[in-house]
């Protein structure tokens, strides 16, 4: 009788578990690197195919208008899991911070609310342990493209042979396959593609070879009215490396030092160097000088990191396929989105950090069975900030209150809810590509941004009219009505998020 009364009682838990997992969506996200929605098809792409983004999109919904709070990898990161801006979760920028993992995430709320959670892959938030996860198994700082080292659960040191995008996924597929199958999961899968310096698996070396990309109209914009675009160092023509970034080495000797390379087997370098000492033979016979050097190096970037981006593209659509074969597809929120925008080749450059539209936006795609219709287009503004408090009301789980992102569920599911009326950005690392602090207000229509540090300047754009950013308007007597309300907004935003050091800049007159 004891014995039957104990299978009873358990048979009622199982039934009771398996229910609230029915009610609790498993969660993955698939971050990427730097990845550009000019080279996403599902974003009208001109010169890529990524099947696999495309094919969330089409069952799912594609935002148009999607934000980071601080264009950069570990800050992006930061507020991914806290959901709060950069100042309050404490990381800034990638070469001062190192993110404190005592503090509320929502990693957490969803352990406590039964989930088990993992996080495979480029986490890039310094040196500390993570929490909240059952599991991580994670690259050390930007990790190796080729035979990368992990760090997994417990700080033990692993090493895998091949190419990181193809490992991060089997990792992910291996914490899959043995899960605790009764609770419900949330995976972040986090890639370092495409991340500079562009290396694709060796399968996609050449995938574009034959490719003429045309040249953003604003290619060689001569940032005119704009003092931070002029201080910048992010130019394909002066910044990008010939040799780092695009692999054409004066000799072999100076290939061997560089540290992606040479942790190459020497299967894997031939592969490379053959296709490298090709291009190298080729670029030579052609003594390139001037616009047409900087135009082949343009070409040779598109055509590494659209490589990239397809090996990546490839793996996204392998996750897809696992959930397919695992019976998994139908109770899993799927979300693939970068950690910020990327330049291919627009205003001449490359890399990201402004509040300029190809960094400040990123792309991003979910799909969420019964939830979002297939083929959904979400037009409203939404920020990174907001995946924490979404993520944990979809799974049911406590929102905390340190939270200044709020919840999208209820736009997806058709309920009342009011979207951004204006977006709140500030980045502040002041170093490599030399682009100057800042924060600002974006609105349907304008962009207000103060600069500081090491340009101290505002900069106005009518979005409408020069959706490229080209023709800063803050000085017109025109003007002046719309940045008095502008600014009105941006005061408002700083109280709202708490953002002391931009309160005190705000308050001081810009020197120009
Ligand atoms: C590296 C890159 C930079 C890049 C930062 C931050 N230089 O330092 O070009 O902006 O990472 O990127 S490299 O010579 O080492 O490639 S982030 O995505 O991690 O924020
Ligand atoms: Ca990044």
């Amino acid at each position: 009788m004891k014995h039957l009364l104990t299978a009873l009682v358990l048979v009622t838990l199982c039934q009771q578990l398996s229910a609230q997992s029915a009610q609790q969506p498993n969660i993955l996200v698939i971050i990427s690197d730097d990845h550009a929605y000019q080279g996403i098809s599902a974003y009208g792409s001109r010169f890529a195919q990524t099947p696999g983004i495309d094919r969330l999109a089409k069952e799912g919904a594609l935002f148009t208008s999607a934000y980071v709070t601080n264009s950069l990898c570990g800050p992006s990161r930061a507020t991914f899991l806290s959901g709060k801006y950069s100042h309050l979760n404490g990381f800034k920028d990638n070469t001062q911070s190192d993110f404190d993992f005592n503090q509320d995430l929502f990693v957490k709320r969803l352990q406590a609310a039964g989930y088990q959670t993992a996080w495979v892959g480029k986490m890039h938030l310094g040196d500390r342990t993570p929490q909240g996860f059952n599991y991580y198994e994670i690259l050390p700082g930007q990790g190796q493209y080729y035979n990368p080292d992990f760090i997994a659960s417990g700080g033990v040191r692993k090493h895998y042979e091949g190419y990181v995008t193809n490992i991060i996924t089997r990792l992910s597929e291996n914490w899959l396959n043995n899960r605790e199958p009764d609770k419900p999961f949330c995976l972040v899968v986090g890639h370092k593609a495409t991340h500079r310096t562009w290396m694709p698996d060796l399968q996609d070396l050449g995938a574009f070879d034959g490719q003429q990309f045309p040249l953003p109209s604003d290619f060689y914009d001569t940032y005119a009215t704009r003092k931070a675009a002029q201080v910048q160092d992010m130019t394909v023509e002066k910044t990008m490396r010939l040799a780092q970034d695009l692999k054409i080495f004066p000799s072999r000797e100076a290939e061997n030092k560089m540290p992606a390379i040479n942790r190459m087997t020497p299967a894997q370098r031939k592969v490379w160097d053959a296709y490298h000492d090709r291009i190298k033979q080729e670029f030579e016979q052609q003594h390139l000088t001037g616009k047409a050097l900087t135009e082949w190096k343009f070409q040779r970037y598109m055509n590494d990191y659209l490589s990239t981006a397809k090996s990546l593209d490839r793996n996204i659509s392998a996750l897809l396929d696992y959930l397919d074969q695992h019976d998994l597809a139908k109770n899993t929120i799927v979300i693939y989105m970068s950690d910020q925008g990327f330049y291919m080749g627009e205003h001449g450059w490359f890399d990201k950090r402004f509040m300029y539209e190809e960094s400040f936006r990123t792309p991003m795609v979910m799909r969420y069975p019964g939830v979002i219709q297939p083929g959904t287009r979400i037009t409203d503004f939404i920020m990174n900030l907001d995946l924490a408090p979404t993520l944990i009301e979809a799974g049911k789980g406590q929102l905390p209150d340190s939270l200044q992102g709020r919840s999208f569920l209820p736009l997806l599911k058709h309920q009342a809810y009011t979207p951004h009326k204006a977006l709140y950005y500030h980045y502040y690392e002041n170093g490599e590509h030399s682009v100057s602090p800042h924060f600002g207000v974006k609105t349907g229509r304008y962009k207000l941004i103060r600069f500081y540090q090491k340009v101290d300047a505002w900069e106005l754009f009518d979005l409408e009219k020069d959706p490229q950013e080209l023709k800063n308007i803050y000085r017109d007597p025109a003007s002046a009505a719309i940045v008095t309300d502008l600014k009105k907004q941006l005061a408002q935003l700083i109280d709202q998020y708490k953002d002391e050091e931009a309160r005190k800049i705000f308050n001081t007159p810009a020197a120009d």
